[in-house]
């Protein structure tokens, strides 16, 4: 592939974050386009496919793979089919950006790792999209500048107006709390080294057999402490923000911001209904650096190994949340491999919708 030709992406996994993602490569992005939608259910495939008229649907990646061309794979299935499909896509030498989490447990994350290995470079990047978020990127540089001084503790907030998608404990961990499972190590460049989970009192409309909130609390390898209230049914609307507190002060990112409106004796600003709205730009910007992190052929954001990482978190995080117990966390040794940290700096895309149009 040359820099002037467009990235040939399949999609696979044609749900909400799927139909998104197309939509996004089709409108709001540019160099790459949506030549292939994979999905079981052909009704839910042909619904994404409007957004990118010129895309062939396949029910499997197998048959994708066996009479579609393409140069990469955006894989925005549910995590336990994630493995199968990274496998298939790195013996076919295709790159992949993969939705978090990389694969539920670390077993099979490591597996993936090995596979990734095999490569002389990284193929994958995992969809952790707040590395993307301006807002995280502020936070970011103010904890490596230590323009406030050695970042202390963090509070962070999770909240979820209600979520058909997480209709357990453990998808709870595993595919919300994940996030926080590689943003926060992230935001200070160290690991988590234990997992507590507390439960307080359970809403009124948490589903059955899960107990909603819950309250992580992390430790870090140089004392750094956070804690996480994720809260699956928080009802008024969908809110992710993080508090640092410093040495010589506090900063808080994730607050609403935007246009504040004085009306019949209140004071509203609009809050994101879910995460599509709340990160949009960040979805946009992630997406944007995997395809020219591809033309460059030098990947960049999570990395599989950060899957793993996350994975093993979200595993003590299940002992946690099962005993009440605090859990230390043992991580395998960092393949060399892994050691290039990528440039995480997204561009700007401003204009960038214009651009395509006008392409
Ligand atoms: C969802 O899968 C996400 O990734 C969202 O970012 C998270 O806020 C939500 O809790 C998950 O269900």
């Amino acid at each position: 592939m040359t820099s002037t030709q467009l990235l040939r992406i399949a999609v696979v996994g044609a749900g909400m974050m799927g139909a998104d993602h197309v939509a996004r490569i089709s409108q709001r992005i540019s160099g790459a386009e949506v030549v292939a939608i994979i999905d079981p259910d052909v009704a839910r495939a042909a619904h994404a496919q409007a957004l990118a008229p010129g895309a062939e649907i396949r029910t499997t990646f197998e048959l994708a793979l066996a009479d579609l061309e393409f140069d990469a794979v955006l894989i925005a299935s549910p995590g336990q089919f994630h493995e199968g499909v990274i496998v298939q896509a790195l013996e076919a030498g295709k790159r992949i950006l993969c939705e978090k989490p990389l694969t539920p447990d670390p077993e099979a994350a490591l597996r993936v790792v090995q596979a990734e290995m095999e490569h002389p470079r990284r193929m994958l990047q995992v969809g952790f999209m707040r590395r993307f978020d301006e807002s995280y990127l502020q936070l970011r540089r103010l904890v490596h500048d230590e323009a406030l001084g050695k970042v202390l503790l963090l509070h962070a907030r999770h909240r979820n107006a209600s979520s058909h998608l997480v209709t357990s404990e453990e998808l709870l961990v595993r595919d919300s709390l994940v996030h926080e499972f590689d943003t926060l190590p992230w935001l200070i460049g160290e690991r988590i080294e234990s997992i507590e989970i507390r439960v307080p009192r359970s809403s009124r409309r948490a589903s059955a057999g899960l107990r909603d909130p819950q309250i992580a609390l992390l430790e870090f390898e140089s004392g750094v402490m956070a804690d996480v209230e994720m809260f699956i049914n928080a009802q008024f609307g969908y809110q992710v923000s993080t508090e640092a507190v410093f040495e010589d002060g506090v900063a808080e990112i994730g607050e609403a911001d935007g246009m504040l409106v004085r009306s019949t004796g209140t004071a509203a600003r609009r809050i994101p209904a879910a995460f599509i709205d709340r990160f949009a730009a960040a979805y946009d910007a992630q997406v944007q650096a995997f395809v020219d992190a591809v033309q460059r052929d030098s990947l960049v954001g999570a990395s599989a190994w950060d899957g793993y990482l996350a994975a093993v978190v979200a595993e003590g995080g299940l002992v946690a949340q099962r005993t009440g117990r605090q859990v230390a966390l043992e991580y395998e040794p960092q393949p060399a491999f892994y050691s290039q940290a990528g440039d995480e700096r997204p561009r700007v895309l401003a204009g960038l919708a214009e651009e395509k149009q006008h392409a």
